[in-house]
């Protein structure tokens, strides 16, 4: 081979936000992999390690071509020797021991078992584990202590771990849309997360909400939640109100991304007959009759019912902080993470999902649109699509 290799190799940049990074790709033999990887170290809390596997699953997505042999990763960014040495045993032998073995630990897989519930981070899945708790079973059988959300987590543990399909999400949509502008006329509402990503499934469905006039978004949550209560469609729900103005209060929670509009997470009632209505898709009649018995007592089965229970995520902004808040809660995580990064260690400029701050000129830059963050950031625009990091 020619000394200057691919041309294509040569050109990736080293941040995920630097690349366009689509939804189908040729190496998730590998990435697979290294996602295990980095979802056991996010077990164990070692941060740095997780991001690092993450980031080398990454790059692999933004290739053009399925990796055949260790030249192909000549000049790439992100590839350590740990997550090189994964790469090349699949590569040699189809597959990896220490993924293999990982995939097969009782504590990954109690782990993700654990963390599969609403409700429950690595930190409390963690200290159930180590008390021998395996599943959600164990929770409901040893009588643990749950909160609100987590009794919701566990109620509801079969429905939430289904994927939601576009089309459920589409209904959800047309619901949202309809509560928002029964309560507030004018407002907007937007897809966010994995479907704006163009996912044909996902783990929930994101909203932002926002109204054209400065002011009116203000107690808006409250006023959708109550109007969704009103007509049975609400089975779980949590607000919390925008703290963005109260910063000052307190300690800031440095290294936390967790913005401060007003959210509420919730899991909603979806009648399967809208579903199966809007998509015309073959359903229900023979689903029912082959419902099987509940394992779990006082568990909803969704396989029974004419309803299933699917997440939902609301976000309210200000009209001036939406752009912000649309390329905050568009995703991926890994691709949020790297714009943080871009902004901060190659611009001197603070990136959240309200504002944008140039520390060198010591202001806060307005922004409309996606496309003018991008540019401030001296970065080529990536839409939705393309942010699959
Ligand atoms: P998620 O809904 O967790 O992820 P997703 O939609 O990309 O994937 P999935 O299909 O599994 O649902 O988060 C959506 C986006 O919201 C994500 O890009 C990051 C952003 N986000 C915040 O800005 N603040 C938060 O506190 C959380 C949890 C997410
Ligand atoms: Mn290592
Ligand atoms: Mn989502
Ligand atoms: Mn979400």
């Amino acid at each position: 081979p020619k000394p200057n290799g691919d041309p294509t190799a040569m050109l990736m940049k080293s941040y995920a936000c630097q690349r366009r990074t689509p939804l189908k790709h040729y190496n998730s033999f590998l990435t697979e992999a290294l996602e295990i990887l980095s979802q056991n170290a996010e077990y164990n809390d070692n941060e740095g390690r997780s991001v690092a596997f993450r980031r080398a699953a990454s790059v692999l997505k933004a290739l053009p071509r399925r990796v055949r042999s260790m030249q192909d990763l000549r000049c790439l960014p992100c590839l350590g020797d740990h997550s090189q040495r994964v790469i090349k045993e699949i590569l040699e032998d189809g597959s990896s021991r220490e993924v293999e073995s990982t995939r097969q630990s009782e504590q990954y897989q109690a782990m993700k078992a654990l963390t599969g519930i609403f409700g429950v981070g690595v930190r409390t899945a963690d200290r159930w584990f180590r008390e021998g708790l395996r599943s959600p079973d164990d929770l409901i059988r040893t009588g643990q202590q749950l909160n609100r959300e987590q009794q919701a987590g566990v109620q509801y543990y079969d429905d939430l771990q289904k994927p939601v399909t576009k089309a459920e999400a589409d209904v959800i949509s047309d619901i949202v849309e309809k509560a928002v502008h029964a309560v507030l006329p004018g407002a907007e509402i937007q897809l966010m997360g994995g479907f704006r990503r163009g996912k044909e499934v996902g783990h929930d469905v994101d909203f932002l909400i926002t109204h054209p006039e400065e002011g009116k978004e203000e107690g808006l949550m409250p006023k959708i939640t109550n109007w969704l209560k009103e007509q049975g469609l609400l089975l779980y729900q949590k607000t919390t109100r925008n703290s963005y103005l109260e910063k000052m209060d307190g300690p800031a929670r440095a290294s936390s991304n967790m913005d401060r509009f007003e959210r509420c997470f919730s899991i909603f009632k979806l009648q399967k007959s809208a579903v199966s209505c809007k998509s015309s898709s073959t359903a229900s009649a023979e689903d029912v009759s082959t419902a099987r018995e509940s394992e779990r007592p006082g568990e909803h089965q969704s396989e029974a019912s004419g309803w299933r229970a699917v997440r939902v995520d609301l976000v309210v902004s200000p009209y001036s902080q939406f752009a912000f808040a649309t390329l905050g809660w568009t995703g991926s995580k890994l691709f949020e993470r790297e714009l943080r990064r871009w902004a901060g260690q190659e611009k001197h400029m603070s990136l959240s999902s309200h504002a944008l701050y140039d520390s060198k000129q010591n202001l806060y830059l307005r922004a409309k649109t996606e496309e003018e963050i991008f540019a401030y950031l001296g970065l080529e625009f990536i839409p939705p699509s393309e942010r699959n990091a």
